[in-house]
């Protein structure tokens, strides 16, 4: 059974201004499109077939980059289209946000230190808010499509929310402008499934 491109829920202009149609149109339709089809073109005929997406990442051969790349670009977007929201954002509360104020003293503390791990990521990457088991929360980055879910990457645990610091995922809206894109995607982003995925995994 081969990977298919999540479902979108929410239209391509539905998070304007912060994130623009078009970025949108082309940053799902080409990019985590061609994500999904590289990985299947990479586990197609190997004994990795019919694995699910977290049984590869968490057990990569980080020499396999076919699998590494394009495993973790379509993990990666199709959490990053969950979390964020152009509606139902609800609010940062409960359990979660005690969580982050246990490990950054305060939610605006948090949030820039989320922020700098997002402006500072050399080149391209994503910044990751990230739950361990007990339900300690951690922020991290990453570089290119890598994640915390392989094997000695970053901060481990598993991601609950992610912010793409490609430069397609923010060039024709920001420039240069990192640190603009990274306030935005405060705005949109969806706390409740934020939090319900601390839930699930704490
Ligand atoms: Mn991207």
């Amino acid at each position: 059974m081969a990977f298919e491109l999540p479902k979108l829920n929410f239209a391509y202009d539905a998070l304007e201004p912060h994130i623009d149609a078009r970025t949108m149109e082309i940053h799902y339709s080409k990019h985590h499109n061609g994500y999904t089809a590289k990985l299947n073109a990479a586990i197609e005929g190997t004994d990795l077939e019919g694995k699910s997406i977290n049984e590869l990442l968490t057990n990569l051969d980080m020499n396999n980059s076919g699998v590494r790349n394009n495993g973790g670009g379509f993990y990666n977007h199709s959490l990053f289209w969950e979390i964020m929201n152009p509606e139902d954002k609800g609010y940062l509360s409960g359990a979660l946000k005690d969580a982050i104020i246990d490990a950054y003293d305060t939610v605006d503390n948090f949030k820039a230190v989320f922020s700098k791990a997002a402006a500072t990521q050399f080149g391209s990457g994503w910044a990751w808010l990230c739950v361990h088991k007990g339900g300690k929360v951690e922020v991290c980055s990453t570089p290119n499509q890598d994640n915390p879910l392989m094997p000695g990457v970053s901060c481990g645990g598993t991601p609950i929310m992610g912010l793409d610091v490609w430069e397609h995922a923010y060039y024709l809206n920001y420039q240069n402008r990192r640190p603009d894109y990274i306030e935005a995607f405060f705005k949109v982003i969806n706390w409740n499934e934020v939090e319900r995925r601390y839930e699930s995994l704490k």
